[in-house]
C-alpha cells in the first residue's frame, strides 16, 4: 500500500511537470524556440543543426512522461520482461519515427511552417546512429520499435560505441573508411544518461577458492581485477501511438577512478591516464566486420562488458523488489542473445548466482537454463565465433572455470545418452581440441530456446550446423522468420505510399499490416493503378536526386531501377550482378538491335575494411561504371553507378525507389536477408535465388510474381563436388564475351592486373560461391525481367500484389511469434497520462 501511495503521488506531480507541454502546434513552436533561444542560445538563422536539436529536445520531453508512465506500469504489474542483449542497435534516424509514432508530425510541420522552416530540411541535419553493421543489428531496431507497438514489456541492451560504423568514401574506385563521430556536436538528443545505474565490470586478476569456517561453505573471490565502470544511456523506444515507451539502454565504458591517485603520486602519471584510456576504448568504436569473426581481445571485452553490465542491472532491480529470493526469477525474466556475440551470458549469469549469490550449482543452472534463449543468424563458417581458452583464462578467470564445469556436466549427459560414441563428444564439446570456446555450443547448452531467422534457415541448422543438438533437444528448435518495422519502412520512407493506402484502405495498416490485401482488389482499377504508377514515379526521381547529388551522375527515371544494396561479400554476389551488367554492355556493343529496356544498376554497401576481395569488388563496380557511363554507344540504354555510403537513412530513400531488388546470394548462405522485406513491402519485384526468406517472399507473391534463378541449397552442395567453371565459360557465349572482355583488362588499362584475384577465384573449381553456375540462369530471368517492364501495366499490378502480400514481414508479426513462443509476455496498457494522475 506504501507503494501504492508512493506512485500515485508520483503520478499527480508528474501530470504538474507536464502541464506546459501540448501537443497543439503553439506549444510545439514555444518548446522549439524555447529550447533554441534560451537553452541553445541560438536564433532562427542558425544552422540547420540547432533547429533540429531544439526541435528533438521538444519532442524528447513529449515521449519522457509516457517513458515514465511506462515504467510505472511495468513496475506496479510487477510482470515478466524480456532483455534483448544485441551488440548492435542499428537506428538510423529517430526524429521521422518519433513524430510518426507520436502523431505529432502534422502539428511539428505547421509549427515549423509558421517559422518558415521545412521539417523535411530540418530531418536531413539529424546523423544516423549506426551502431550496427547491417542485417543484425537492424532487426534489432525494428524488433525495439515493434514491441513498443505491441506493448510487450521488452527492454534492450547494447554498447554506446562513441564511433559507429565507419563512413565510406570513395578515391579512384576503392573505398576509404572514415570514422564517424554521431556524437560530435556533444550529446545525442535521444538519450538520457543515468548515471545511477552505473555499474562495475572486472577483467583479469584470479579466483581464489576457500571454505567458509562454520558452514563449510565453498567461496570463491575474484580478486586483483582491474574495474571498469559501464554508464547507462537509455534511449526512448515510442509505440506507435499508444502511450507505450519503451527502453535501449547502451552502455558507455569509462575507469573506476578517472585518475589513480595513488600512481600519480608515485609519478606514474601515463600509467594513470593510460588505465582511463584502456577502460573507455572498450566503447570506442563498432567492430565493422559483418558475418566474419575477427577474434581481437578487445572485442571479447566488449562482449563482457555488454553482458556483464546488463545481468547486474537486471539482478540489482531484482533484489531491490525481492531481495535475495531468487526462486521466481526465471518466471519473470528471459533474456534473447542476439546471435552468439553475448552468449557469456551463460556462465555470467552462472558467476552472479554462485559466487555472489551463494547458489548451489543445480539451482543456479536451474535458473539459467530457464531464463536464456539464443538466435542464430549465420551459417557461415567463418562468422561462428570461437575464443582461445588461453585468452579467457587471462582476461575473465572466473568465466572459464565456470564454463569447464559447464562442460563437463554437459559432456556426461551427452554420454549417458550415446554412451562410447567419442567423435560425437568431440563434436559437440564446448571447447574444441584446439583449446577455443565454441560461443554457439556455449549458448545452445544454457538456452531453453534455439531459433533461426528464415524458414530455410532454421531448417538448415536442424539439418546441418546443430544437428547433434537437435538429436539431443528438439523441443528447443525453433524458426522466427524475421521482419521489418512497417512504421519506419513503409510509412516514414514512402510518405506518397502511405498517402494513397490511407486514401484507400484507412489507417489500419500501420499496426496490423495484413490489411495491405485489400489492395488486390484493386490490381485493374485503371486509375488506382495510375496513382499507383504515379507514387512509384515520384519515388524514382528522389531516388534518382539522391545519385545525382552522391555521385553526379543522371538518371533517366523511365528506366528500370535494379538495386543491390547490402554489405559487399562474396556471398552476396555482387560479381554475378557485375557480370551480367558487362554482358548487356557487350550486348549493346556486339549485339543485334532488339527490343531493348533501359537500365539504371545502383549498386551500394561497406566492405569490412580488412576484406581484400570485398574492396576489389568495389573497385570492379567502379571501374565497369566509369566504361559504360561514358560509351556514347550506351547512352541511356544502361546506367551503372555505385552509391557511396550506404547506410539506414539512404535506404529509406532506396527503397521506395527501386522497381528490381537483387536479392542473389549463393543458396543456404544468407540466414535470411530483410533488405528483401524492405524492397517488397514498397512495392519492388524481386530477382532472387532460393535463400533466406527470399523462399517464404516468392512464396507469398507467388512464383508468377518473382523473378527465381539459380540452384537450390541442397543443389549447391552437390554442385560443389564436381564444380567445373572453365567447362560452363566453354558452353556459353555470353559468359564467354564477359569474360574475355575481363580478362582482356578491357575494364582496368591503366591498372594491369588489379582483377586477376577476383577472376581466378570465379574460374577455380574450388569457388565456394559456384557465382559461375549460377550465371545461365541468372541471365535468363533478368531477360524475363526486361520483358515484363515493357508491360508497364502489368508491372505495376505486379507490384501492387507485392506490397499487398508483404504483411507477414512486419516485425509486429515476428514479435508476436517471439512472444507467443518463446518469452510469454502480457501485453501492458499505459494508461493517458490524466486518467491515471487523478485514478
Ligand atoms: C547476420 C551477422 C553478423 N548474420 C558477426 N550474422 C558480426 C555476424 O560483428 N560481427 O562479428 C556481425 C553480424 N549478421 C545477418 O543477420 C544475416 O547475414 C542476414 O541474412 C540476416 O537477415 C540478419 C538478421 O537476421
Amino acid at each position: 500500500p506504501d507503494n501504492e501511495d508512493c506512485a500515485n503521488f508520483e503520478a499527480e506531480v508528474l501530470a504538474k511537470a507536464m502541464r506546459c507541454l501540448g501537443n497543439d502546434s503553439a506549444s510545439l513552436e514555444t518548446s522549439f524556440l524555447h529550447y533554441l533561444y534560451n537553452t541553445f542560445g541560438r536564433q532562427l538563422a542558425s544552422p540547420d543543426y540547432y533547429q533540429f536539436k531544439a526541435l528533438s529536445f521538444s519532442i524528447r520531453d513529449r515521449l519522457m512522461c509516457q517513458w515514465k508512465q511506462t515504467w510505472l506500469a511495468h513496475y506496479r504489474s510487477g510482470t515478466k520482461k524480456a532483455y534483448y542483449l544485441s551488440m548492435e542497435f542499428l537506428i538510423g534516424r529517430s526524429l521521422i519515427n518519433n513524430l510518426l509514432n507520436l502523431g505529432l508530425e502534422e502539428s511539428v510541420r505547421q509549427a515549423l511552417h509558421a517559422l518558415g522552416i521545412a521539417l523535411e530540411e530540418l530531418e536531413q541535419a539529424e546523423r544516423d546512429a549506426g551502431l550496427g553493421n547491417g542485417g543484425l543489428g537492424r532487426l534489432a531496431a525494428c524488433f525495439m520499435d515493434s514491441c513498443a507497438t505491441l506493448q510487450l514489456p521488452v527492454m534492450g541492451y547494447g554498447l554506446r560505441y562513441k564511433y559507429g560504423m565507419f563512413r565510406q568514401r570513395i578515391q579512384n574506385g576503392y573505398q576509404v573508411e572514415d570514422p564517424d563521430p554521431w556524437l560530435r556536436h556533444g550529446e545525442y538528443p535521444w538519450e538520457v544518461q543515468r548515471a545511477d545505474y552505473t555499474c562495475v565490470v572486472r577483467f583479469g586478476g584470479y579466483t581464489r577458492m576457500y571454505k567458509e569456517p562454520h558452514s563449510g561453505r565453498l567461496i570463491v573471490h575474484w580478486e586483483h581485477a582491474e574495474e571498469v565502470l559501464a554508464v547507462p544511456y537509455d534511449v526512448p523506444i515510442a509505440g506507435f501511438r499508444n502511450q507505450t515507451v519503451n527502453t535501449l539502454r547502451l552502455w558507455s565504458a569509462t575507469s573506476a577512478e578517472d585518475f589513480d591517485l595513488s600512481d600519480f603520486n608515485a609519478g606514474s602519471y601515463f600509467e594513470a591516464v593510460a588505465e582511463k584510456n584502456d577502460a573507455e576504448a572498450i566503447t570506442m568504436v563498432l567492430y565493422p566486420n559483418d558475418a566474419s569473426e575477427n577474434g581481437k581481445e578487445l572485442r571479447l571485452r566488449q562482449q563482457y562488458f555488454l553482458v556483464s553490465a546488463s545481468l547486474q542491472d537486471v539482478v540489482r532491480h531484482w533484489k531491490r523488489a525481492h531481495g535475495s529470493d531468487f526462486s521466481r526469477f526465471a518466471e519473470f525474466n528471459v533474456f534473447q542473445l542476439n546471435d552468439t556475440h553475448p552468449s557469456l551470458a551463460v556462465p555470467e549469469l552462472m558467476r552472479i548466482l554462485l559466487d555472489e549469490e551463494q547458489f548451489d550449482w543445480d539451482s543456479a543452472w536451474a535458473i539459467v537454463s530457464r531464463t536464456l534463449a539464443y538466435t542464430n543468424h549465420t551459417l557461415l563458417p567463418e562468422a561462428l565465433e570461437t575464443w582461445p581458452v588461453t585468452l579467457l583464462q587471462r582476461l575473465l578467470p572466473r568465466l572459464l572455470e565456470v564454463i569447464y564445469e559447464i562442460n563437463g556436466r554437459f559432456l556426461s549427459q551427452v554420454a549417458m545418452k550415446w554412451p562410447a560414441d567419442r567423435d560425437r563428444l568431440r563434436r559437440m564439446s564446448i571447447v574444441d581440441q584446439d583449446g577455443r570456446v565454441r560461443m554457439a555450443h556455449l549458448a545452445l547448452v544454457g538456452s531453453y530456446s534455439v531459433n533461426g531467422v528464415a524458414a530455410l534457415h532454421s531448417r538448415l541448422l536442424k539439418e546441418g550446423l546443430f544437428r547433434d543438438f537437435h538429436q539431443l533437444w528438439p523441443e528447443r528448435f525453433n524458426n522466427k522468420t524475421n521482419g521489418v518495422t512497417p512504421r519506419r519502412w513503409l510509412a516514414a520512407a514512402n510518405p506518397a505510399l502511405r498517402g494513397l493506402l490511407n486514401e484507400t484502405i484507412g489507417e489500419g495498416w500501420l499496426t496490423d499490416l495484413d490489411q495491405l490485401q485489400a489492395l488486390e482488389e484493386k490490381t485493374y482499377d485503371p486509375v488506382f493503378l495510375e496513382r499507383w504508377h504515379q507514387v512509384r514515379r515520384h519515388n524514382k526521381q528522389r531516388l534518382a536526386a539522391l545519385v545525382r547529388e552522391r555521385t553526379g551522375i543522371v538518371l533517366n527515371t523511365e528506366a528500370l531501377f535494379d538495386v543491390q544494396v547490402k554489405r559487399i561479400h562474396e556471398y552476396k554476389r555482387q560479381l554475378l550482378n557485375v557480370l551480367h551488367l558487362i554482358h548487356l554492355y557487350a550486348r549493346i556493343k556486339f549485339g543485334p538491335a532488339e527490343p531493348w529496356t533501359n537500365r539504371c544498376a545502383i549498386i551500394g554497401g561497406k566492405a569490412a575494411p580488412g576484406y581484400a576481395m570485398a574492396k576489389t569488388i568495389i573497385k570492379l563496380i567502379h571501374n565497369v561504371a566509369a566504361v559504360i557511363n561514358r560509351d556514347p554507344d550506351v547512352g541511356d540504354r544502361l546506367k551503372l553507378v555505385f552509391l557511396p555510403d550506404y547506410n539506414v537513412s539512404a535506404m529509406e530513400v532506396i527503397c521506395p525507389g527501386t522497381d528490381l531488388s537483387e536479392q542473389i546470394s549463393t543458396a543456404g548462405k544468407e540466414a535470411s536477408g530483410t533488405g528483401n522485406m524492405k524492397f517488397m513491402m514498397n512495392g519492388a519485384l524481386t530477382i532472387g535465388t532460393l535463400d533466406g526468406a527470399n523462399v517464404e517472399i516468392r512464396e507469398a507473391v507467388g512464383e508468377e510474381n518473382f523473378f527465381l534463378f539459380g540452384l537450390r541449397a541442397e543443389e549447391v552442395a552437390a554442385a560443389r563436388r564436381n564444380y567445373n567453371p572453365q567447362a560452363l565459360v566453354e558452353a556459353d557465349t555470353s559468359l564467354r564475351q564477359v569474360l574475355q572482355l575481363l580478362e582482356a583488362g578491357h575494364f582496368n588499362q591503366f591498372e594491369p592486373g588489379i582483377f586477376d584475384d577476383l577472376i581466378a577465384g570465379m574460374l577455380s573449381p574450388a569457388d565456394p560461391w559456384l557465382t559461375l553456375a549460377d550465371f545461365r540462369s541468372y541471365m535468363q530471368a533478368q531477360q524475363r525481367v526486361d520483358q515484363a517492364y515493357l508491360d508497364q501495366p502489368g508491372w505495376m499490378r505486379m507490384s501492387i500484389i507485392n506490397t499487398a502480400r508483404s504483411g507477414r514481414f512486419s516485425t509486429d508479426r515476428t514479435m508476436r511469434q517471439y512472444n507467443e513462443e518463446i518469452w510469454h509476455l502480457r501485453p501492458i496498457q499505459v494508461a493517458p497520462l490524466m486518467t491515471t494522475a487523478r485514478g
